[in-house]
């Protein structure tokens, strides 16, 4: 777009931060905004679709290549911040040129981030957000970034998210001439341990924060995840094949699938499925159909979880009843790349470090050490956020393989255990568990909802939900609907009608 933009209009910016939105000069003039350690790269008017994706952009997202092709015309600003003089992070905000609805959706990452999540951001502008994303303060999904620079460690861990909201909010008062009048943030994943790092240190950056399946703390979540990589290589006949993966999981659906008294492929309670896998040890030879006994002992330990051979403490829990189609993420052939990658670059900090060498005792403690001082979230006292009336919505598939589920029911607990109990908490954090759900997504059970509707009319109305319907599609048609419950409690049929219709099911606590 060609802009004209007099001279006089320009120094009356620099005085008064306001630009108003009906100016469609105001975006480009962003470039001239000053903000303190941050320098703006780019500050452009975009046509509605016109967005393309730079190489190496997105993360975050899910699903089919990004098409960008739905998204209104928005203003563009990209940032680099340097909070620190060894800081280089990246940002952008998207701001809508209309129909913006006053609102602010900050993005989380996913792995070890290092690019910019232009597909979930997308999706915010379309809901009629502002949004904003980071990079976190490197490119790339490797953590090689760390090796020898701590404060780039921190800026991942929790400063660009943190300093990405704060610029993001001063360029949206500059565009639009207005400040915010809420701010969310919406993450999975990686995302869900930047929620879980905004709401303990900086609980006035958001009115609301999706906390989906939080991979934290960091450093117990990979030790957990190499502890399984290391049982099934210990000894190679440890090692399940993935073939032998659907005939686990259909012996697991088999003993456990009925105890919610609905046989429909989902395990709505795994915490009371007590699936023990010596049942699948073979009788005679190994085959197809049973499980060796060393093979047992790997899926009892898949399930049991990480134990600190010495003192017996539980390191993480072990992965849920129903997660065995994604057994390869953990006790496949190679471990899980993010997890050998903390412990090379935040924990030992030496890229040689080699994953078959860790030790479940002092280099558990270790991590702890140089994991808390970084990146993991371990505050269970939310009181500063929940008094600023902030809320929480906490989510997680029960049958994800990559960062097991009872981690997030735990911390939970320990924080309605810090906070005097679950009925002091109830107005300000739930936790909804989602049967058959994978890790953010995918799966065989209900894994869509409308996460930032449901933060949004929490945070607008103050009544928290008592439940969420979620779906299940299949090429794209919805084949199912459910109640999500806050946790404890489950999703139970009422006993007629179909059960792929979440008008037939009530939350209530799960049957004893
Ligand atoms: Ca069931």
């Amino acid at each position: 777009m060609t802009t004209f933009f007099p001279i006089a209009a320009a120094v009356a910016l620099l005085i008064a931060p306001a630009i108003h939105a009906q100016d469609p000069m105001a975006c480009d003039n962003l470039a001239k905004l000053a903000l303190p350690n941050a320098t703006i790269t780019l500050a452009q008017s975009v046509a509605p679709g016109a967005f393309t994706q730079p190489a190496g952009g997105g993360g975050g997202g899910r699903g089919p290549a990004p098409s960008f092709t739905n998204l209104p015309a928005f203003c563009r600003v990209a940032a680099t911040l340097k909070p620190t003089s060894d800081s280089d992070i990246k940002m952008e905000v998207w701001l809508p040129r209309t129909g913006w609805n006053g609102k602010f959706e900050v993005v989380g990452n996913g792995g070890w981030a290092g690019n910019i999540g232009y597909v979930n951001m997308g999706r915010a502008l379309v809901d009629g957000y502002a949004a904003a994303g980071t990079d976190t303060g490197h490119t790339g999904g490797s953590a090689s970034f760390a090796y020898g620079h701590p404060e780039k460690m921190l800026d991942f861990g929790w400063r660009a998210v943190h300093e990405t909201t704060v610029k993001g909010k001063a360029i949206i008062q500059a565009l639009y001439g207005n400040p915010t009048k809420l701010s969310y943030f919406n993450g999975c994943s990686t995302g869900g341990r930047q929620a879980m790092n905004a709401v303990q240190n900086f609980p006035e950056d958001f009115n609301g924060v999706i906390a989906g399946a939080p991979v934290n703390p960091m450093t117990r979540l990979h030790a957990g995840s190499l502890y399984n990589t290391i049982y099934a290589h210990k000894d190679e006949a440890n090692y399940i094949p993935p073939s032998k993966y659907p005939m686990i999981h259909k012996a697991v659906l088999d003993a456990c699938d009925a105890l919610d008294s609905v046989k429909d492929g989902l395990i709505e309670n795994p915490l009371a499925c007590h699936f023990d896998p010596k049942v699948l040890e073979c009788k005679g030879e190994d085959g197809p159909a049973c499980l060796t006994a060393a093979q047992v002992g790997l899926a009892k330990a898949i399930y049991g979880g990480a134990v600190n051979p010495r003192t017996k403490e539980q390191i993480y829990p072990g992965w849920s009843p129903g997660s065995e189609l994604g057994w390869r993420v953990t006790a496949g052939p190679e471990p899980e790349g993010p997890a050998v990658d903390t412990y090379r670059y935040v924990v030992f900090q030496d890229p040689n470090w080699d994953w078959h060498t860790l030790n479940f005792d002092g280099d558990i403690a270790l991590s702890d050490k140089r994991g808390n001082a970084t990146i993991n979230a371990v505050e269970t006292d939310l009181s500063p956020f929940f008094a600023h009336g902030g809320k929480l919505l906490m989510f997680h598939g029960w049958s994800d393989p990559n960062v097991a589920p009872r981690n997030t029911v735990n911390y939970y607990n320990q924080v309605a255990d810090t906070m005097g109990g679950a009925s002091k908490i109830s107005g300000s954090v739930r936790l909804f568990m989602m049967p058959g759900m994978a890790h953010c997504g995918g799966g065989e059970g209900p894994n869509d909802f409308d996460k930032i509707a449901v933060i949004d009319q929490w945070v607008q109305t103050g009544k928290a939900p008592d439940s969420i319907v979620a779906s299940h599609a299949t090429d794209g048609k919805v084949d199912r609907t459910r109640p999500l419950c806050p946790f404890p409690q489950v999703a139970q049929y009422k006993g007629t009608g179909s059960i792929d219709d979440a008008a037939n099911f009530t939350c209530a606590a799960p049957p004893k």
